[in-house]
């Protein structure tokens, strides 16, 4: 499972948690202007937007499963394992593979309104990357530096762009049953509630925190969603970058996997692997792993934006305690 948000604190930060029982080798990858962009049915890109984010590479081809371009915009990809249904190429329509989405969107749109407008016409295609590494079941978030978010889902109905209000996403189900789910905490606050159940009986406030004490705290998708979008929507905005991307992270880790609580399998355990933001206007890539607490900063202006080729760092999993004695 996954989580994915936007949080706003006068610059927009982008990013996700990626919860999973394996990595796959992962690295953060730049892709520069000019290094040339191929897809299956559209035409080759020479030059384009910038893209930074997480992703492997096979083929000298950029797998991400999230990223920012230079322009603001924000992609991520989220298991939606069940609803997801993609088509074979079809005349007439812009067919991108799944596994190209997100470049295709990134090298091309510089606002959420630009991606709306290249989805307008799209099919998402079920061609795979390799045998083995076929389609997988995602759909995904859409957000740029005005604050502005989709979801992206292709089902069996066809390809849908939501308008989204919360800016965030998890899983499964289909994102409008997500919004729906929302009304049934309503009433979840972080100010103590009033006694209405039965106000003639001496109900004590016998802890703090009774606003959210009916918030969900599971694992599982619509919980994350429930949880995600209270803590997102109640963060303050900080003073500072280094304020803002810890606000950030605080956000995210609200709805964190920990080691053994989530059974994928018997005995493995999907955690939170890796969370990243990026600041949107700035082109900063921060992201932290479940190893290593620690903040780490991939500035995408400090390369050769102009090269020809993938730029990748290796992702840092080590943890560095501050010893202070
Ligand atoms: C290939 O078609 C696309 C690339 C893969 C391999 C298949 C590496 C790029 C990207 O789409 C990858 C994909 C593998 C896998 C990833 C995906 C991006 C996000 C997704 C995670 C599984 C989503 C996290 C999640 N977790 C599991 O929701 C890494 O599909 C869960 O239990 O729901």
């Amino acid at each position: 499972m996954c989580t994915s948000i936007i949080y706003t604190a006068g610059d927009k930060y982008f990013g996700r948690n990626l919860d999973l029982e394996v990595g796959f080798g992962q690295k953060v990858v730049i892709t520069p202007h000019n290094m040339p962009l191929e897809f299956r049915e559209m035409p080759r890109l020479e030059h384009h937007y910038a893209i930074i984010g997480i992703s492997i590479v096979r083929d000298n081809y950029p797998l991400y499963f999230d990223g920012i371009n230079e322009k603001g915009v924000g992609m991520a990809g989220l298991n939606f394992d069940g609803p997801a249904h993609y088509f074979p190429a079809q005349k007439g329509k812009d067919n991108i593979a799944a596994f190209e989405i997100i470049p295709y969107i990134l090298a091309n749109a510089a606002s959420v309104a630009e991606a709306k407008k290249l989805l307008a016409n799209a099919n998402i295609t079920n061609a795979n990357f390799s045998d083995k590494l076929p389609a997988s079941p995602l759909h995904w978030l859409i957000a740029d530096k005005t604050g502005a978010s989709v979801t992206v889902e292709s089902t069996i109905k066809g390809l849908n762009v939501y308008d989204n209000p919360v800016g965030a996403l998890t899983n499964n189900p289909e994102f409008p049953r997500q919004l729906v789910n929302l009304s049934n905490y309503r009433s979840i606050s972080p100010a103590t509630p009033k006694n209405t159940i039965a106000p003639e009986l001496n109900l004590p406030v016998y802890s703090r925190g009774f606003g959210s004490h009916f918030l969900p705290g599971g694992m599982d998708s619509e919980s994350r969603f429930v949880k995600v979008t209270f803590t997102k929507m109640h963060a303050p905005a900080g003073n500072s970058e280094v304020e803002n991307i810890t606000n950030y992270f605080h956000i995210l880790q609200s709805v964190e996997q920990q080691k053994g609580l989530d059974e994928v399998a018997p005995d493995t355990f999907e955690y939170t692997i890796y969370s990243d933001g990026s600041n949107l206007s700035k082109g900063i890539f921060y992201y932290k792993t479940y190893d290593n607490s620690q903040i780490n900063a991939v500035d995408m202006h400090k390369e050769d934006l102009e090269s020809t080729e993938l730029i990748t760092y290796p992702v840092q999993n080590e943890q560095v305690i501050n010893q202070q004695n």
